[in-house]
Parts: structure tokens; C-alpha cells; sequence
């Protein structure tokens, strides 16, 4: 078939790279952009790296104690392909995004470095996915009203750390989600997803954090109890010092904004500008972005783009005039749906998640 052709390209120059694969969007390179995020400017995100699949022995196997007659992975119904391709499709665009986005301003603006990858605000994008609703998959795989949890596995390489191997990236996402509006894709803005994105098939779960949409899944085990994994008891929850011992799962993204201006820009004094940006929220649309081009002295209200009022992320614009030569930070603020808005500063947690502070930009005016 024509996907069997696909072959692993490297990652995109248009990226910024950070270790081990890891790679995030260049905030400045969206500026001329649309809605969606261009496929080649994408951000990964790998716990191992992107392995190369071949669609054609590849199969989607559905297992467990919430499916008739498939109780063990021996049994899995199994889907090819071709299959998926044959049943009813959709396309949305959804933004996708990694808990840990933001997390180097915990020590770059605050005091609370954390580990992790030390991501910018380039963890984040919208694109057009498109694929077969995983509730259509379940119901023909027989699933049953026992079912609470679906939990899909990656094929890519098993995660080690500190000596301990966690097995498959996986991590449980309830019925009630399941059955809703989470997308088995196989295509990405227009075109065959790519490898560093799921070829041939991947998760998508609108509204939730990056890594319930799991990439290269192969296996979806479907069960009457609940499932858990590594990816919601050690990672993804927020843990440390005022957090609940347990930690409280991270489920859905915060409030953030981010210019589509490069850090530490260069611009003229005494000229009007037009800045850029997008700000999201995973709690729903955003209702106001306020703009600071004083330090955080005074803030005036961006004009958000008509188009993006429901939801997803919204674009914003805003005119300044840098009154003289000297060094400036612009803040963004949005608040959303819910009333909730960005803080001053993010609470920290142990393994830097959710940073949904004020992020002062540096800009340098000549
Ligand atoms: N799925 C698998 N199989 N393996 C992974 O390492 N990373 C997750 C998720 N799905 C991951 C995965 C994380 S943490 C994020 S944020 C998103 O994929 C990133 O998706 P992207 O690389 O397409 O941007
Ligand atoms: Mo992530």
C-alpha cells in the first residue's frame, strides 16, 4: 500500500532540538503561520526514540477483561490497516500538548528547577488529525458495559530509567473518555502521519495532556478493573512539597501564552510593531488576553483573531511602540472560559508540570 513506503525522515531544522530526540516548536517560525502548526515544525516528544513500523504486518490488537471473547493478549482481536482505513473518518484539529511545557521557567523565572526536558513554550501544537473514533473500534471489538479502562501501548522501545525497565509507554485513559472523543489517527494535517508522530496509527485525545495520546499503538488493553502504569503514579502527577502525597494526576492542560517572537529579540525604538501569540487552555476557549510592554507596570487587551473563538488555542495580536533603547520584558495574561488566569507565578512541583505562569519574553530595543 502507499503507506508501506513511508520512511523515517530526520527531524526538521525548523526545530529546536533538546536531548535525546526531543524536540520543540520555534515560537518565532509561527508567526506568518495559520491556525494549525506545520507539520515539519511540529514538536516531539520520545521517552526511547520513533521506531520504523511496517504498515503492513502492523496490527491494532484489543484485549482484555471489558471485550467478549478476547480476555487475554493471546486472544486479541486484532485489526489490520487496511481495516481502520475502511471504517467511517474523521478530522479535527486538537492541540496537543506535553505536561512539561514551560518547565525551564520554573528556574529560569522562579527558583524551582526541576528535572526532565527543559522546555521553552514549544511543547505545544495544533493539527488537523484524522482518523476512526476509537469508540467505533471498541464496539466492534466487542466491547461490554463491564469495561472502566482502555489502556493502548506504544511499539516503540521499552522505557528504562535509573535501572528499571517500565515496559511500553502506556497509561490508562476511563471509558468515559474512551467512548467520547479520543481518535485512532492515521493522518496528520492532510498526510500520512509521519513517523516521529505514530506512523502508521496513534491516540489522540482532545483536551487531555500529550501523553495519553500514545504513539505507535499496537496493543489496547480493555478492562473491567482499572489499569494503571508508570505514566499516572510516578510521572504525571503533581508531587512535592503542598501537593497531596499521592500527588494529584494530571489530566488536562493549564492557561499559558506565548509570543511568536524570537527570546531576546532585537527591535528599532520609536517604530509601531505588531506582536503576535496564542495563548490556550485546557479548561476550555480563552475569553481575554491582556498584553504588558512596561515590565508588568500597565496591561492592555489584546485583539483576539474572530475566527479562533471556539477554543482550540486562540490567536491574538497587539501594537507597541518602544518608546526608547533599553532592555524590556512583554508579558502576556490570558485568562479563559472559567474565569481562570494565568498567575505571576506557577506553584511548583517536583517534576515540573503544568507551569502556567506570566512569562516575562526579554526584548531588547536599539
Ligand atoms: N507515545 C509513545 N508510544 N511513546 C512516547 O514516548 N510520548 C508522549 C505522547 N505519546 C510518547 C507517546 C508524550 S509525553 C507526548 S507530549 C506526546 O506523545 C507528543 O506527541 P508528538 O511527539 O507527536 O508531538
Ligand atoms: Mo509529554
Amino acid at each position: 500500500s502507499r503507506a508501506a513506503t513511508t520512511i523515517a525522515k530526520p527531524l526538521s531544522p525548523r526545530l529546536l532540538t533538546l536531548r535525546d530526540g526531543n524536540a520543540e516548536m520555534r515560537w518565532e517560525a509561527m508567526a506568518s503561520q495559520g491556525f494549525t502548526v506545520p507539520t515539519d515544525r511540529f514538536f516531539v516528544r520520545n521517552h526511547t526514540r520513533s521506531p520504523l513500523l511496517d504498515v503492513d504486518t502492523w496490527r491494532l490488537r484489543l484485549f482484555g477483561t471489558g471485550l467478549r471473547g478476547a480476555p487475554s493478549r493471546n486472544d486479541a482481536v486484532e485489526f489490520d490497516y487496511g481495516d481502520l482505513r475502511a471504517m467511517p473518518a474523521e478530522e479535527t484539529a486538537v492541540l496537543l500538548e506535553c505536561a512539561g511545557n514551560g518547565r525551564r521557567f520554573f528556574a529560569s523565572q522562579q527558583t524551582h528547577p526541576t528535572p526532565g526536558a527543559p522546555w521553552g513554550l514549544g511543547a505545544v501544537g495544533v493539527a488537523r488529525w484524522r482518523g476512526v473514533r476509537l469508540s467505533t473500534v471498541l464496539r466492534h471489538a466487542g466491547l461490554t458495559d463491564d469495561a472502566v479502562d482502555v489502556q493502548p501501548e506504544g511499539l516503540d522501545p521499552d522505557f528504562v530509567t535509573g535501572g528499571v525497565n517500565l515496559g511500553r509507554v502506556r497509561r490508562p485513559i476511563p471509558i468515559a473518555k474512551a467512548l467520547d472523543d479520543v481518535l485512532l489517527a492515521y493522518e496528520m494535517n492532510g498526510e500520512t502521519l509521519p513517523v516521529d508522530h505514530g506512523f502508521p496509527v496513534r491516540v489522540v485525545v482532545p483536551g487531555w495532556i500529550g501523553v495519553a495520546s500514545i504513539k505507535w499503538v499496537g496493543p489496547i488493553e480493555v478492562s473491567a478493573t482499572p489499569l494503571s502504569s508508570a505514566w499516572n503514579t510516578r510521572f504525571y502527577r503533581m508531587f512535592g512539597p503542598g501537593h497531596p502525597v499521592d500527588g494529584r494526576l494530571v489530566t488536562t492542560p493549564v492557561v499559558k501564552s506565548a509570543f511568536e517572537l524570537p527570546w531576546d529579540v532585537r527591535v528599532p525604538s520609536g517604530e509601531q510593531l505588531m506582536i503576535a501569540g496564542r495563548s490556550w487552555s485546557g479548561n476550555g476557549p480563552i475569553r481575554a488576553v491582556d498584553i504588558s510592554t512596561d515590565d508588568g507596570v500597565t496591561w492592555q487587551p489584546a485583539d483576539l483573531h474572530p475566527d479562533d473563538e471556539g477554543g482550540v488555542w486562540q490567536r491574538w495580536t497587539t501594537l507597541w511602540r518602544p518608546p526608547r533603547p533599553g532592555r524590556f520584558t512583554v508579558r502576556a495574561r490570558a485568562t479563559d472560559v472559567t474565569g481562570t488566569s494565568q498567575p505571576g507565578r506557577a506553584r511548583p512541583n517536583a517534576l515540573g508540570y503544568l507551569f502556567d505562569g506570566v512569562v516575562r519574553h526579554p526584548v531588547t530595543v536599539y
